[in-house]
């Protein structure tokens, strides 16, 4: 049962309790290995399930265009003391409504359309707002991107440094959503020093290992930090942008009344209690068990053939092109949600192949290590897969079924917060 209950809502709309019920189930009884979810606490599925949705509180606080923020002024302070705690930085908003809003926020405070920005290529592992010609930030802005190495899977620095001699773009991102290796933050900066560029570290992926130990931290070299909140943070969607005090007025001008109304105060809330969580001892463990989880994963993976893009990871996330198996990576996804374990098809660097049916999968261990899952289920989450991959081959939905017994009782182990 979900937890807290929803008895009201299931007395009100049956409709949609019951599919909350069925999302709750679902999550309990797959191995989730999207790389950008997690489980939050059940505290934050309190905060972000409050009243203080009902709350208009355009502004910032003290400075409000609205009456009645007597609470929400504190709930927003706290938040952006402990943003500022946990991460060490000069400046925190924690009002974009997710990581595009944020992201957009940047260009709004610093560039203007068509002056040149740098953020690396969506199929070699970057993000739709760094530039990407399809999003907004490709068409108003003069883009320019980078890649990884073909030889080695990781992000190609002689490439960043050339790019940006040559183009001088006003932003750089570093950072992405299919990273598997460290960010080279100091390199980043230094090339962005030398070309006179404010480097953004878009850290969504990887801000709870920087929260808790497990990933070099980008403060001191990037003069702007954006992350979403809900992906290795472990709080609710959101987002939030960090930075040095010289920038911090631009960002929260860009943020309101630049892009955006009202913040999400249920949100905001739900960011607070997070934000503690990642304060506290225990999850520095939780950054380390993640990283472990990884690794062991993708040794497993490897040991049974798979082909990872760089040859492994450093942090909570694994891309593999998955054509030495002899499927691709749409077919594979679908047949291994089938069998009970959820992630999502990737293009790989270089991929031959559509971004709507590439050749790769991408995994990361942030949920199934807040269930409590560690690196001596990992070989066995490989096995898993690697059967799934020959069972769907094969066309034996008999063994994916099989499969999908197996993880739905090896989960029934692990308890879910918002389970019951
Ligand atoms: N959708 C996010 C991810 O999965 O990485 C990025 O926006």
């Amino acid at each position: 049962m979900h937890q807290p209950a929803i008895p009201h809502l299931a007395a009100a709309d049956p409709d949609i309790a019951q599919l909350v019920e069925g999302e709750a189930a679902r999550q309990f009884e797959k191995v989730r290995l999207i790389a950008s979810e997690n489980y939050v606490s059940t505290a934050v599925l309190e905060a972000t399930g409050s009243v203080l949705t009902n709350k208009y509180s355009e502004g910032y606080a003290g400075k409000r265009y609205y009456e009645g923020q007597q609470f929400i002024d504190q709930v927003e302070t706290l938040a952006i003391e402990r943003a500022k705690a946990v991460f060490g930085v000069d400046h925190a908003n924690v009002q974009p409504y997710s990581g595009s809003p944020a992201n957009l926020a940047v260009y709004l405070a610093l560039a203007a359309p068509g002056d040149t920005v740098m953020g690396m290529a969506l199929p070699a592992g970057g993000h739709l707002t760094h530039g990407w010609s399809v999003s907004a930030t490709g068409k108003w802005f003069r883009a320019v991107q980078y890649g990884v190495r073909k030889d080695t899977g990781r992000v190609d620095m002689d490439e960043v440094r050339d790019l940006a001699r040559a183009e001088r773009p006003k932003l750089i991102f570093c950072g992405g959503t299919a990273i598997p290796r460290t960010i080279d933050f100091p390199a980043f900066a230094e090339i962005a020093a030398e070309v006179g560029a404010v480097l953004v570290a878009d850290i969504a992926h990887i801000a709870g290992l920087v929260a808790g130990g497990a990933h070099p931290s980008p403060v001191g070299h990037a003069q702007i930090i954006s992350t979403t909140t809900h992906k290795t943070l472990r709080g609710p969607r959101g987002a939030m942008l960090m930075s040095d005090a010289e920038h911090a007025k631009a960002l929260d001008k860009a943020v309101f009344p630049g892009l955006q109304g009202g913040p999400h105060n249920h949100t905001t809330a739900g960011i607070a209690v997070a934000l503690a969580e990642a304060a506290r001892p225990e999850f520095r463990e939780y950054a380390a068990g993640v990283v472990a989880n990884a690794k062991a994963l993708a040794e497993a993976l490897t040991a049974r053939g798979f082909d990872l893009v760089s040859g492994g990871t450093d942090n909570h996330l694994i891309l593999m092109d998955v054509t030495g198996k002899g499927t691709a990576g749409k077919p594979l996804a679908k047949a291994l949600d089938r069998a009970g374990i959820e992630l999502n098809y990737n293009t790989v660097p270089f991929d031959p192949r559509k971004p709507f049916d590439p050749s790769g999968l991408r995994l990361g261990t942030g949920a199934i290590t807040t269930r409590g899952l560690g690196t001596e289920q990992m070989p066995q989450i490989a096995e898993w897969i690697d059967r799934t991959a020959t069972a769907a081959n094969d066309g034996d939905e008999t063994a994916i079924a099989t499969i999908a017994a197996e993880v739905k009782e090896l989960l029934s182990a692990y308890p879910m917060p918002g389970w019951a």
